[in-house]
């Protein structure tokens, strides 16, 4: 039975999604990952949000890189670049093992959500992990230069062109994963949890896909975003550079106002350095919880965890 669902980007949603998996029960949890960050590469499918959520949850993060695994070797690495392969995607020795293994079981038929589970299950990341879908959906940042794929612009021209928008592609054809709709539109559900991911390229690929907007606002339980931007700054990634070159301005009320201009949430959570924001986000008919959203230690995870489902609880019991 699942009580809260989390939506989630990479490192900032993983955080979260820890804070939660050790506040409510395993089979009371469900994170859907976003899936428009994957790509092939070097032959192999490489779905950094997925990984990065499951070795948070497993224990096995690089928490210093904040994606990857903790423990890394480069042996793989160095020998490519010896004999001139790619290697602006760094790919460690035992991170490899995992996009082999994902990419085998995929060209065997198997679906991302079943390989997903196979991969959890394997390394120990207890928890219900799925990809928001099974089909390919891959982003595309607009820049003043012309269209990049995701990785290529994130990863290999580190966040520099100067992003004028973003599309979705394959985003009309693909089918929300397995239980994603499902979970939404139970009686049990008590929250739904958008992580502090970038709303742009990471939760609005997920709320794109067909039937997402319309379960989420008939869903019985509230749904509540995590300000990704903490005092004009995104904790990590581009998402506060992004806002001002897409002429927003970097701060969270933005980001209420970017998911809220939807109708997509009833709750906001913005950081303490924040509070004064609290009065113009209600403006925009959101309740706001103020915390402390920046999670260094387990303690921050758990403690940000426990007061966003108590949010959300009282949500509910003052509709
Ligand atoms: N992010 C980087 O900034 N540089 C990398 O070389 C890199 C390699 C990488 C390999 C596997 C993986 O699962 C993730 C990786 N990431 C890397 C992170 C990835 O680009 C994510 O999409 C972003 O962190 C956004 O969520």
């Amino acid at each position: 039975m699942t009580r809260i669902v989390a939506l989630s980007g990479g490192v900032g949603g993983a955080k979260l999604a820890l804070g939660l998996s050790r506040v409510v029960a395993r089979h009371e949890l469900m994170v859907v990952a976003n899936t428009a960050d994957d790509f092939e590469h070097l032959g192999l499918h490489i779905s950094p949000d997925l990984d990065t959520v499951m070795y948070t949850l497993s224990g096995k993060s690089n928490q210093e890189m904040g994606w990857g695994r903790e423990g890394e070797s480069w042996a793989f690495l160095e020998s490519l670049e010896e004999v001139g392969g790619e290697t602006w995607f760094r790919l460690g020795d035992r991170d490899l093992a995992i996009h082999v293994e994902r990419t085998q079981h995929l060209r065997a038929g198997e679906s991302l959500s079943a390989v997903t589970r196979h991969l959890c299950d394997r390394l120990g990341a207890d928890i219900d992990l799925v990809p928001m879908t099974d089909d390919a959906v891959r982003t595309i940042v607009e820049t003043a230069g012309g269209d990049l794929a995701f990785q290529h612009y994130f990863v290999r021209d580190r966040c520099e062109p100067e992003v004028s928008g973003f599309r979705f592609e394959g985003i009309d054809a693909a089918t929300a994963s397995p239980g994603f709709l499902e979970a939404l539109a139970s009686d049990d559900l008590e929250a739904v949890v958008v992580c502090p991911s970038n709303p742009f390229v990471s939760v609005d690929p997920i709320l794109a896909l067909a039937g997402v907007r319309e379960a989420l606002k008939q869903a019985a339980a509230p749904v509540v975003a995590v300000s990704p931007i903490v005092a004009g700054l995104a904790l990590k990634g581009p998402a506060a550079k992004m806002m001002r070159e897409l002429d927003i301005p970097a701060t969270a009320l933005a980001v209420a106002g970017h998911y809220a201009a939807r109708g997509l949430v009833d709750g906001f959570v913005v950081d303490e350095t924040d509070r004064t924001l609290a009065p113009e986000v209600e403006k925009l008919g959101v309740q706001v919880l103020v915390a402390q959203t920046v999670m260094e230690s387990l303690a921050d995870r758990e403690s940000l965890a426990g007061e966003v489902v108590a949010f959300a609880s009282q949500i509910r019991a003052d509709r």
